[in-house]
């Protein structure tokens, strides 16, 4: 083993920041690091945080990384900035926000920024999971922002997914109906000091009722106030009991399996990256060949 795995595996934060920055750039020496530092993993408990932005996902991450540091857990932090323009201030407002733990060393915080990632996304985090748990992180809080489908990807990795709700915002019912339903485990309505929290909740207990999950788990509604920190210690005892039933084995095997097939897809492409495929479309479309013998020939060409 690596010295620079030896010096993660035992804590070190210098050693964990640069490991994090080779697996956000994809280095080639990521992968080295990972291989050796995977059979000690599997220790980690992963909550994902997710929610319209402005929700106050990261205002309620900070909260749920003090109460953490108080039960003395080891705490990583990966927030997944979006590319979408509302962003441009959030990379910067969580660093400050957030800078208060940075002083802490049972605490690793990194912003991963999502700029031509396209798809890449939720195996980044994965990867980063593996690196934050192999370092001795107890809990890792994953913030993305939104409902899309990197977001589903990255629910599914996680152990436990918080979908942070605020009252007051007619669409986000229409999010709920969109697909959050599937995804939240826990619901945290934050911002309860503002009106129509009572709203909110009928509203999610209504759909709620019209369906019921294949695991019978009825996702709980915590009602928080995240910048007074309040409803913290509850919303957190939601996502234990989650935990607690243990479900995540399935959902783990359902995100590798998804990973292995994308990982494959990857590295094939990678050993046929040569290819033209615009000229090769070109002559399909044109009718000069077709793309069933395209790719019979390309995979005999590569064939070894
Ligand atoms: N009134 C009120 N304001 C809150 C509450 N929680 C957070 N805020 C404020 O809401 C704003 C947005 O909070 P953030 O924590 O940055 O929200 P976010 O969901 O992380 O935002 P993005 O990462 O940009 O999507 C900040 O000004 C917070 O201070 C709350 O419970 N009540
Ligand atoms: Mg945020």
């Amino acid at each position: 083993m690596s010295h620079w795995s030896q010096k993660i595996l035992a804590g070190d934060l210098r050693a964990l920041a640069r490991a994090a920055t080779a697996v956000e750039n994809r280095h080639p020496e990521a992968e080295t690091l990972l291989q050796e530092l995977f059979p000690n993993t599997g220790k980690s408990k992963v909550i994902g945080i997710t929610g319209s932005p402005g929700a106050g996902k990261s205002t309620l991450v900070d909260r749920f990384i003090r109460e953490l540091r108080e039960q003395n857990k080891a705490v990583g932090v990966l927030a997944v900035d979006p590319t979408s323009p509302y962003t441009g201030g959030a990379i910067l407002g969580d660093r400050i926000r957030m800078l208060s733990h940075h002083a802490d060393e049972g605490v690793f915080i990194r912003s991963m920024a999502t700029r031509g990632w396209l798809g890449g996304l939720a195996a980044a985090s994965t990867d980063m999971a593996v690196l934050l748990d192999a370092a001795g992180k107890d809990v890792i809080l994953i913030e993305t922002v939104g409902v899309g489908q990197d977001e589903v990807e990255i629910a599914r990795l996680a152990d436990v997914t918080v979908v942070v709700l605020v009252p007051g915002m007619g669409d986000d019912v229409q999010a709920i109906k969109a697909g959050i339903m599937e995804i939240a485990d826990v619901f945290v309505i934050n911002k309860s000091d503002q009106p129509g929290a009572d709203q909110l909740e009928r509203e999610i207990k209504a759909i709620q009722s019209l369906s019921t999950r294949r695991d019978g788990w009825v996702p709980p509604i915590v009602r928080t106030v995240a910048s007074e920190g309040q409803g913290i210690p509850e919303a957190l005892s939601a996502v234990r009991s989650f935990l607690e039933r243990g479900g995540g084995k399935d959902r783990a095997v359902e995100n590798w399996s998804m990973r292995l097939r994308e990982m494959l897809r990857e590295r094939v492409l990678e050993r046929f990256g040569d290819l033209d495929f615009q000229a090769a479309a070109q002559d399909i479309v044109a009718r000069r060949r077709d793309p069933y013998t395209i790719v019979h020939d390309w995979l005999q060409r590569n064939a070894n």
